[in-house]
């Protein structure tokens, strides 16, 4: 059996913001001591992380002077070349600072909107400058509590303007960056917009650089919307745009709770890694979650370490599902095809239109037919539970 130990090829990556996360929610304070940036690379390089991201005041606070930037640049850059990790996906914050209270790209005030490209202009300096090679949007402002105050469409114009924009500032500065936008249907806002992974690769087909941009789908998000991730995910990937993904957990129907990778949806986190590890998906897994408010320091090392071992279990799990001779007999039954009608797959001819419409189809034989789900689905649900 393996030892579900993280190595660099898994890409395996957190944010500051995660294990840095103190535990504070809309009902309580901070539990857990600030940990500084580079206490947090220590803490990840510890636990065995490829990674680390950040968004720009994760690393440097919004009142640095230049001089502050600077050596808190130098002091990370440091830290980042004494343990091996490195950095690549940097993000902006743009939901923090009361400036951003109304949303920033989208927001009905263009002092915020302007501020909103400054701001992001600088952050990706900044990610550039520590390697970053994606750059995620996360606009968890861009929303409304009411329709009344503003236009739906105007935010969907301006939020393209502002990407469009951003995207010629990268090639401007030859910048080696893609971007992944990151979808959530609510919270903070009542309504953000552009809720689900598939409402952004609809929105990305719409921008003057669509090459450069693509996805960051995250598990929790897609949950709190009552969908299935994985299919999130498969979409994005065959569209060439699985740019980036926040792997966490979440119970269906409630607040974004940023649980441990595998905590609470087996089931679905199973299906998700073996997705990802049949495509071959080549990209980072970054854990986008935090440890319980419960748990102090040592909580939070068993928290990071959990998502990272949950994920090579998973992965281990994959593998025997993919050898094991019982399903994939029952796969070959689902899949079976006697190649009758062959002729008709594939491309579009008007000949094979029309032998199409002149064949005899046996319906009621055609609903005859049942598939061994059950069967297949339980075998499934014994290899997760370890007794197969
Ligand atoms: C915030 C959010 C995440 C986003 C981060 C990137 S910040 O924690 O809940 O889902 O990925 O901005
Ligand atoms: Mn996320
Ligand atoms: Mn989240």
């Amino acid at each position: 059996m393996a030892d579900y130990q993280p190595h660099p090829q898994h890409k395996f990556t957190f944010g500051l913001w995660t294990v840095g996360n103190p535990g504070g929610d809309p009902f309580g304070k901070a539990v857990r001591k600030a940990l500084s940036p580079v206490e947090i690379v220590q803490l990840l390089s510890e636990v065995g992380a490829w990674g680390v991201n950040f968004h720009d005041n994760d690393l440097v606070p919004i009142e640095a002077t230049p001089a502050e930037r600077d050596r808190i640049v130098k002091d990370f850059k440091q830290v980042l070349n004494d343990t091996g990790l490195v950095v690549p996906m940097a993000t902006t914050n743009l939901f923090y600072d009361p400036a951003f209270r109304d949303g920033a790209f989208t927001s009905n005030d263009p002092k915020v909107r302007a501020y909103a490209l400054h701001k992001t202009m600088r952050a990706m300096d900044l990610g550039v400058e520590l390697g970053a090679q994606t750059y995620v949007f996360w606009g968890g402002r861009e929303g409304t509590e009411s329709d009344a105050g503003k236009n739906a469409l105007d935010a969907g114009k301006r939020f393209r303007e502002a990407l469009n924009f951003l995207c010629e500032y990268a090639l401007d500065n030859q910048y080696d960056l893609k971007f992944a936008l990151e979808a959530k249907p609510n919270e903070p806002r009542g309504d953000i917009y552009l809720p689900t992974t598939g409402a952004m690769l609809g929105f990305i087909a719409t921008l003057d650089h669509p090459e450069m941009v693509g996805v960051n789908p995250e598990m929790a998000h897609e949950h709190m919307a009552g969908l299935n991730f994985m299919h999130a995910v498969a979409q994005a990937w065959d569209a060439g745009k699985l740019f980036h993904i926040d792997l966490n957990d979440q119970n269906y129907a409630r607040y974004d709770q940023d649980l441990r990778f595998g905590s609470q949806s087996i089931k679905q986190a199973f299906f998700l890694v073996k997705f990802l590890e049949d495509v071959g998906y080549a990209g980072a897994r970054h854990f986008d979650a935090h440890a319980y408010r419960t748990d102090n320091l040592d909580g939070v090392k068993a928290f990071a370490k959990g998502c990272m071992r949950t994920y090579l279990v998973l992965k281990e799990k994959a593998a025997q599902f993919k050898a094991d001779p019982e399903i994939q007999a029952l796969l070959a039954q689902i899949n079976a095809d006697d190649g009758s009608v062959a002729q008709f797959s594939g491309k579009y001819s008007a000949d094979k239109a029309k032998s199409l419409k002149a064949y005899e189809f046996d319906r009621v034989a055609l609903g005859q037919r049942g598939q061994p789900y059950e069967q297949l689905d339980q075998l499934t649900i014994d290899l997760l539970l370890g007794v197969r």
